[in-house]
């Protein structure tokens, strides 16, 4: 049995104890006050024990108020395992947040790498290049999963359409013809744009672009998502663009920048993707 199965497990006997004991207290509440009603009426003053009696409205308003109420506790004391995105967090392949001051486990293709600590003390992930840059991790055999990463341009010479740029790659395939993988260019500057685009096996390129301003010392949340021959961007958890490929099935992440850029990475996760 799952940890996921337990846990709706003991929220179902709490939900239903909660219920029960609303439902007596419901009914009890329906009574007395039917009763208060009554002897208002008549002029009497308030009884100290309620009449004995069943009352069907009581007990389903009392189990309706007991349900919401065990609800809000479990909701209240952390409890009821709320869905967080459409994957569980034990389908995680690999997660990276550089607290522990290094890379260990990331291999620097190009340009200049380093973890070091934001002016908030974070620890992130410095890449600088003159010409490009680029760090990679994972398994070649990676196949459906999404990179998920934070990332904030701190300079850039901002040449709209030119190669300034942060941007996620996945299923790379590097050792097999130097060049393989699918990429998604962020492009700063006012007149900057979102890139999608693939190196085949070719080596050749191709590319999808639309506009979309990428701001200096700003994070985002980039998503990036292969799964089958579809990959999705998502910008801050906003679906970006959609593209579809069959050529390259698997391979590792990497993140990468452009020219004379440097671009803090950080909370880097690959999680799978199953269904
Ligand atoms: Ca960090
Ligand atoms: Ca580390």
């Amino acid at each position: 049995m799952s940890e996921n199965n337990v846990a709706n497990i003991i929220i179902a006997v709490i939900t239903a104890i909660g219920s029960i004991i609303g439902g007596f207290i419901g009914a009890y509440a329906t009574i007395i006050a039917a009763k208060i009603k009554e002897d208002k009426k008549e002029n009497k003053v308030l009884p100290e024990k309620s009449e004995k009696g069943t009352s069907w409205k009581g007990i389903l308003t009392g189990t309706i108020i007991g349900a919401v109420l065990t609800f809000a506790a479990l909701l209240v004391f952390g409890w009821l395992p709320l869905p967080k995105g459409e994957i569980s967090t034990d389908s995680v392949l690999f997660s990276d947040d550089f607290e522990d001051g290094n890379s260990d486990g990331w291999s620097v293709i190009t340009g200049t790498w380093e973890v070091v600590q934001d002016s908030t003390g974070n620890y992130v992930y410095r890449g600088k290049a003159n010409s490009w840059g680029l760090v990679t991790t994972g398994s070649e055999n990676w196949k459906n999963y999404a990179l998920e990463f934070k990332a904030k341009g701190i300079e850039s010479l901002q040449q709209a359409g030119a190669n300034d740029f942060m941007a996620a790659n996945v299923r790379i395939n590097l050792g097999a013809t130097g060049c393989q993988r699918y990429v998604a260019h962020l492009h700063f500057g006012s007149g900057g744009s979102v890139q999608s685009g693939k190196y085949g096996k070719t080596c050749s390129e191709d590319w999808d672009g639309q506009p979309y301003q990428i701001k200096l010392d700003e994070w985002y949340l980039i998503r990036y998502e292969a799964v089958g021959s579809t990959l999705k961007l998502y910008i801050n958890e906003k679906l970006i663009s959609v593209d579809t490929d069959d050529e390259l099935s698997t391979g590792y992440i990497g993140l990468s920048l452009g020219q004379d850029d440097i671009v803090y990475f950080d909370d880097v996760r690959v999680i799978e993707i199953t269904k």
